[in-house]
């Protein structure tokens, strides 16, 4: 076939930003885009069925969107039967169909297809342009130069060189208001009687329907439920999410941010996390609404420095980390963590009514917001020591905004502590008392946080002591463990002892997960 001057540009499911850096400089007149649904993505984790939903639709609506410009798309559907199945065999396809002499593509965000695509030039024979992705503040460069020489990293240290560097809530080179963190506001409880917003919904459109069916016939087993599906899957509609949560959610957004509560998974926070990681939304433009909206006096400082703290600090935090210190980071398990993943995290039948409840909550929505990933879910699978790589593939796969860059540093990192203390300076580890005073799931349940041994004690009680008993030789040197340490080693013998031994029979009756279901990363790197 005789090449001609264009270029196949390929856009990824994440990839949905009409200025993402591969379509820069698209020549309409010989160019062509390649979009492809492919099964290895769709099953690289058995993802819940709202977040292939998702992805797929907000797919096929950018596709339209670059068509309606005049722009030539090639889109493989899941259900095409000639299809390949895999990034690598679609581009192959499409290299048959189309006269191109240079492929084109932004940098993908996960290590998996990073790999891939450094073998697409010596597979096709053509040269492969793989452009950084500048969706973001900080490009990978600027985040090693500043880790640098740096032991262990520290969040907070990185987002005050960001604040500097983009000028947000800033006041010359002083932090708006004096201070770089209002976090000790943002720790409120919710009041009984507190009349939250309401969720905004989108209700399907003709592509989001079929996709839906799609998805309700080829992946019928997949957790979660497929309907009712609200999310935005165009620009358009994220862009109205956003201006309904800077004007409903963000003014009470810090004072009860890590407030849980039964039936109410959204409360105050954003629901613009799988906005932002498909590319329907840029991390610039809600910073600047959320700073506009404080500069206007819509909103209190901390509601606005708490929430732009977590997209311009530990988002950017996270990615920097993944690619700094992928592919070993996945690897690591400074605690060494063995155990299975217990199978309730897939069912949500269990007696602990917290974790039923976030289950619940994911299940119903692909979505649970920070403190009940991190201080229920994730707190468990620390404190019952789960094996990282599997407790990773839950949240890899239930979580409609999970994407592997954020989601693995999140979870190795912030919740399991495998990375050492790469990501965070100690384990978030805590007792039943903590899930009591954040939220009112302990009304509900089986047992008593209050009760520390015996009958009706709350696991997450027994589990805490315990967890501090194994990791002992890891920990006990961390000075910002020695606390919770002294309190072990002053307890009565004979109380600890029967602590740690109701603790073990209860992991004893916690059971495995089923691998068909839940697979591991391990498993993952076999099946590829
Ligand atoms: P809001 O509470 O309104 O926060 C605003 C935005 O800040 C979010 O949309 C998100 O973009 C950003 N943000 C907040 N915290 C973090 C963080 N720790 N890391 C990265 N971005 C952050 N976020 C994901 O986008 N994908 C994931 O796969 C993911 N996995 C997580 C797993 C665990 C165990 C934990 C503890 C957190 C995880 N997070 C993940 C971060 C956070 O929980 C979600 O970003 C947030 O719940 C999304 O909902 P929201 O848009 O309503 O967030
Ligand atoms: C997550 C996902 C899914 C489920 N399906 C597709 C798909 O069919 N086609 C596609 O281009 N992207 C998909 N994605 C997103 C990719 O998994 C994502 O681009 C990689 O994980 C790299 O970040
Ligand atoms: Fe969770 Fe313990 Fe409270 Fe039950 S008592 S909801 S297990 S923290």
């Amino acid at each position: 076939m005789t090449r001609s001057r264009g270029a196949l540009r390929l856009i990824l499911g994440d990839h949905l930003s009409r200025d993402v850096a591969a379509l820069d400089g698209l020549d309409r007149e010989h160019d062509v885009v390649l979009m492809a649904e492919v099964a290895e993505e769709a099953g690289y984790v058995p993802h819940h069925k709202q977040k292939l939903v998702f992805i797929l639709s907000a797919m096929r609506h950018f596709a339209e969107e670059l068509r309606s410009e005049g722009i030539a798309v090639d889109y493989v559907r899941l259900d095409d039967p000639s299809t390949s199945g895999s990034f690598t065999g679609e581009l192959t396809r499409a290299l048959s169909r189309h006269a191109v002499d240079r492929i084109v593509v932004t940098e993908p965000g996960e290590w998996r297809v990073r790999a891939m695509m450094d073998a697409w030039a010596a597979a096709s024979g053509l040269p492969v342009d793989i452009r950084e992705d500048d969706r973001f503040f900080c490009s990978r460069g600027r985040f090693a130069r500043w880790a640098e020489g740096r032991k262990a990293f520290r969040m907070e240290f990185f987002y005050r060189e960001m604040r500097r560097e983009t000028g947000l809530l800033m006041q010359g080179d002083k932090p708006e208001g004096g201070q770089w963190n209002y976090d000790a506001d943002n720790r409120k409880t919710l009041s009984k009687d507190r009349v939250l917003p309401p969720r905004q919904r989108f209700a399907p459109d003709a592509i989001t329907a079929e996709v839906m069916e799609l998805i309700r016939q080829r992946f019928p087993d997949n957790f979660g439920d497929l309907a009712p599906f609200g999310w935005a899957v165009t620009r358009v509609d994220a862009l109205r999410a956003l201006d309904h949560f800077i004007a409903d959610g963000l003014p009470s957004f810090g004072d009860v941010q890590d407030a849980m509560k039964r039936g109410e998974p959204f409360l105050y926070h954003g629901l613009i996390s799988p906005y932002l990681n498909v590319g329907l939304l840029t991390p610039r433009e809600v910073c600047l609404a959320a700073e506009t909206a404080y500069r206007r006096g819509k909103v209190p400082l901390n509601a606005a420095e708490g929430f732009i703290r977590q997209v311009l600090g530990w988002r950017e935090y996270v990615r920097g980390i993944y690619w700094r210190e992928m592919p070993a980071y996945a690897e690591t398990n400074a605690l060494d963590a063995t155990r299975p993943l217990p199978w309730f995290y897939w069912s949500g039948e269990t007696d602990l009514a917290c974790i039923a409840e976030v289950v619940g909550d994911t299940r119903r929505h692909a979505y649970a917001h920070h403190i009940q990933r991190l201080m229920v879910t994730g707190n468990f699978a620390l404190l019952a020591g789960i094996r990282p790589a599997e407790i990773e593939a839950w949240y890899l796969a239930v979580y409609i905004d999970a994407f592997d860059w954020v989601e693995l540093p999140n979870v190795h990192g912030m919740v399991m502590f495998a990375d050492d203390g790469l990501l965070a300076s100690k384990p978030y580890a805590a007792s039943g008392a903590y899930i009591d005073r954040m939220s009112d799931y302990c009304g509900a349940c089986a047992y008593d946080p209050k009760i520390k041994v015996g009958k009706g004690a709350c696991p997450f009680n027994l589990l805490y002591w315990n967890f501090l008993a194994e990791n002992a030789g890891r920990l006990r040197g961390n000075p910002r463990m020695a606390m919770p340490y002294r309190t072990l080693e002053a307890m009565d013998p004979a109380r600890r002892q029967q602590i740690l031994d109701e603790a073990h029979a209860f992991i004893d009756t916690l059971g495995a997960s089923q691998p068909a279901v839940a697979k591991t990363r391990d498993q993952l790197t076999l099946d590829l």
